[in-house]
């Protein structure tokens, strides 16, 4: 295995101007034929040497020539083709087949349904063709399609399409070409039957076509990405001035995706569950998460595309950014239309949403044996780095530069990074040096954030002197060596450039500090009572803030914070300590239960923000909070988060049941961030009230008119044990919904009461609707039991995790990607008590010692065992 290190950077030492390539596309053996123009950038000679795997050279010869190289001036091995002594230019012909219908992996060009599509990034292009796959390699593409025209009508490929022609024998071909310089991972070829949902619109006076390619059955479900491309342009222009670059704009549906899109140079590759959305088959969450989507893959032609990576090391550059600037997008379009109180709150319900999963992923992958920097120093396989660390906190770094710069300067230094970059491969230290060089800014220690692995600590102690009246804090930073950090010796972690908001409750201080050093006090003057801090509001940096917060400084947190996160958290906070404090029997007090309540009632909160006051932290999260104390018992953990939460059912029961009535849908079903909310808390509402009355869940099952309400109904009865009629009238009503199905698979596989969880499994891995699963519909079961149902994954016989080690193997020999995300869930083993870290770690050595385990699985698994 091959340890890629981020110090070992070359260039290439070509540049190839222009790529032409010809697919004739067949799903049983499709040939591709490139012609691949060369110059080389030094004088020295240098072997020309092309990645490329799973594919057969048919023919090479150069310059055109008919005849064919001499086997004596190449080589080829199963992962490269090195020419040994090229001209200084000159045009390569290099004839590959490859065969789609075979290729389970999705990566590369694979058939899904009855259509052939291809996914590149990170190193796919190298299965159809040898090429220098690496994204620092730009070159202009030309490309010809050839397919029969019955089986394959549309032919899609980059940028503006050229030429379309019959062909005798009922064939056709379609030429397009990208006037911009791509690598190799943003190309795209689509050849199907498809759809399609298509509308123009104007921009800067010239027309563009926008097309939405979906499955004939599915375009009834296509609008609304249509509509989130449109507001996506809309917003890029607005914000950052940023335009759309090309004649048409493409988005295609594919059921069969690994991961959620793909920002393919004009031809964006979507996973049917972000393109899909219609109220009677999505979710309000699906609706948000297509919006979200569609924005991030569109937002990625600047970010990304028009400026892209020097080398994978870089990922964040891009997907940090571009994640930030997705979350903006979605906060802007929560806010749009709303007073300027009701904007700010549903901004912060959205950042609340974004913090909550950093926190609960992100910080544990910065825990486990896998973290690494958002610019990691080393990988042995390139797709186990597309991690929340690179992707999420990758987004918070960038919000700090924005934090540190104001909006203003922030987008000075966009403006300066595209007007230095675009058209190049880049480093995220060239983001840095735009962002300080446009506003005069010395960002050199705030480069330690790139660097360092971990979630850095703020520890904060306050002192009041009412002689004084003076009020002192206090703050400690400390970001320990965590994962690879733990072998390096001699390792010196440096303070990092951490902006921290802060404001005293009861003074008008609302400030924002900026921490430099390991130890630093800030002293506020003309304090005449001691106020409560509220730190690091609206998470401003990503850091945990450790300060020992008394009961009633909590309490006055959750009733008066104007800083609607850290309201938010303090809540969080009281539920956390409940639970985690005292594992057998969690328990709020009569004060506890009348801050509950009143937050619950107030009218003036919207009901997004009371839904995500009142979910209790997630398992995940608690377990990350416990493991810092003890070994952690997830039985224990479990039944006492259950306790709580029952706590809550029983102490709030009237407040619950007037919620679920006031709350009842007075208009049709309509998609927005207002509507959302109402049908967030009167559903939690429902959770909470449903063993009382559990009549209310079958009449809103029955009544519903959307998937929100009948997902939540359903999915409340059944793990009430409800019996099976409801469950099965929904597979029936839904059964040719394939995304729909996978909520069918998912209510019961990470369903905490079931008491035959295990013949549950057998059943439903048995289904006909799981034969040949793709990657949704294991993540819907598979991923569903192994990752949200702690209670049966964690069993004391260890089956779960058997289940786990057997899956992964399955899954191993078809699509490694998939299953080295599924190889992650037991990478926290050893902060299991027993019997648990045992049998974990027995699961782990099973996989580990199995034959033919895929780079992606033997990584992953590897480091666990470290
Ligand atoms: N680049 C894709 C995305 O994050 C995933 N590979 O948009
Ligand atoms: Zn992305």
């Amino acid at each position: 295995m091959t340890t890629h290190l981020r110090s070992d950077y070359t260039p290439f030492p070509y540049d190839i101007p222009t790529t032409d390539l010809l697919f004739d596309l067949k799903p049983e053996l499709t040939t591709v034929t490139l012609w691949l123009e060369f110059e080389r950038k030094n004088d020295e000679p240098v072997p020309l040497v092309l990645n490329g795997e799973h594919i057969t050279l048919q023919f090479i010869s150069l310059n055109n020539e008919e005849t064919p190289l001499d086997p004596s001036e190449y080589t080829v091995t199963d992962s490269t083709l090195t020419l040994h002594n090229p001209p200084e230019s000159g045009m390569l012909h290099i004839i590959t087949t490859c065969t789609p219908n075979t290729n389970t992996s999705l990566s590369g060009l694979f058939t899904t349904g009855v259509h052939l599509m291809t996914q590149c990034e990170a190193e796919g292009f190298r299965r159809m063709a040898y090429f220098p796959d690496r994204p620092d390699v730009l070159s202009t593409y030309t490309v010809e399609l050839i397919a029969d025209k019955a089986a394959f009508p549309v032919l899609l490929s980059n940028g503006n399409l050229i030429e379309t022609r019959d062909l005798p024998n009922g064939g056709h071909m379609v030429t397009w070409h990208d006037p911009f310089p791509k690598p190799s991972y943003l190309f795209a070829v689509v050849a199907g039957q498809l759809a399609c949902l298509e509308e123009t619109i104007t921009q800067d006076g010239a027309e563009k076509l926008l097309q939405v390619y979906v499955e004939p059955h599915d375009l009834p479900k296509a609008q609304f990405a249509m509509d989130s491309l449109k507001a996506s342009i809309r917003w890029d222009k607005a914000r950052f001035g940023l335009p759309l670059d090309l004649e048409r704009f493409m988005i295609v549906a594919t059921s069969d995706f690994n991961m959620g899109a793909m920002e393919n140079k004009g031809l964006n590759i979507f996973n049917t569950k972000f393109v899909l959305a219609h109220p009677e088959t999505a979710t309000d969450v699906d609706f948000e998460g297509v919006e979200a989507v569609v924005g991030h893959e569109y937002f990625h032609n600047w970010t990304g595309n028009r400026v892209t990576c020097q080398d994978w090391f870089q990922l964040s550059l891009k997907e940090g950014l571009t994640v930030y600037r997705d979350q903006e997008f979605s906060s802007d379009q929560l806010a749009e239309g709303l007073s300027p109180d009701a904007a700010t709150s549903a901004r912060a319900v959205k950042r609340i949403d974004d913090v909550a999963m950093l926190r609960t992923a992100q910080f544990m992958e910065d825990a486990g044996p896998m973290a690494h920097p958002i610019r990691p120093n080393a990988y042995e396989e390139i797709n186990n780095f597309y991690t929340m660390t690179v992707y999420e906190k990758g987004a918070e770094v960038v919000r700090m530069y924005e934090t540190l710069l104001g909006r203003d300067g922030f987008r000075r230094g966009m403006d300066l990074y595209f007007k230095r970059h675009d058209g190049q491969a880049v480093t995220c230290d060239d983001f840095r040096a735009a962002m300080a060089d446009a506003n005069q800014a010395d960002l050199t220690q705030f480069g330690r954030w790139y660097e360092q692995a971990g979630t850095p600590t703020v520890r904060v102690t306050s002192e009041f002197d009412a002689n004084a009246q003076t009020y002192t804090l206090h703050f400690a930073q400390s970001n320990p060596p965590v994962g690879i950090e733990l072998k390096e010796a001699n390792l010196i972690k440096a303070p990092l450039h951490i902006p921290l908001r802060v404001a005293l409750l009861g003074t008008d201080i609302d400030t924002l500090i900026e921490l430099k050093q390991a130890n630093e006090s800030i002293t506020f003057e003309n304090i005449t009572a001691e106020p409560t801090p509220s730190l690091n509001r609206n998470f401003s940096a990503p850091v945990s803030i450790e300060y020992d917060y008394s009961d009633d400084q909590l309490a006055t947190l959750a009733a008066t914070d104007t800083d609607a996160f850290n309201r938010w958290d303090a809540v969080q906070q009281i539920f956390a300590r409940a639970i985690v404090a005292d594992m057998l029997e969690p328990v709020f007090s009569h004060e506890q239960f009348d801050t509950f309540r009143s937050l619950l009632t107030d009218e003036s909160l919207s009901p997004a923000y009371r839904a995500q006051l009142f979910t209790l932290p997630s398992f995940s999260y608690l377990a990350q909070l416990v493991s810092k104390c003890e070994p952690l018992d997830p039985q224990k953990l479990f039944a006492a988060r259950e306790r709580a939460s029952r706590a809550l059912s029983k102490q709030l029961q009237i407040e619950w049941q007037s919620l679920y009535s006031t709350l009842e849908p007075k208009t049709a079903y309509a998609y927005n961030g207002v509507a959302a909310g109402e049908r967030a808390l009167r559903n939690l509402a429902l959770r909470h009230i449903s063993s009382a009355k559990p009549d209310t869940t079958t009449t809103q099952y029955a009544a519903a008119d959307n998937m929100t309400d009948r997902i939540a109904a359903l999915t409340t009865a059944i793990h009430e044990g409800q019996d099976e009629a409801l469950l099965n009238d929904f597979y029936n009503r839904f059964e040719k919904e394939a995304l729909v199905i996978d909520k069918w698979f998912t209510a019961q596989a990470a369903n905490p009461h079931d008491a035959n969880i295990t013949a549950t499994l057998q059943k439903l891995l048995a289904h006909p609707a799981f034969t040949n699963p793709n990657p949704n519909r294991l993540r819907s079961l598979v991923f569903a039991f192994c990752n949200a149902n702690p209670a049966h994954f964690h069993a004391t016989d260890g089956s779960g995790y058997r289940f786990w080690a057997e899956q992964v193997l399955a899954i191993d020999a078809k699509n490694p990607q998939v299953a080295s995300r599924l190889a992650r869930t037991l990478e926290q083993w050893r902060t299991y008590a027993e019997p648990y870290q045992s049998l974990m770690r027995e699961a782990l050595q099973t996989v580990f010692n199995a034959p033919n385990l895929s780079q992606d699985v033997r990584e992953i698994v590897g480091k666990a065992l470290g």
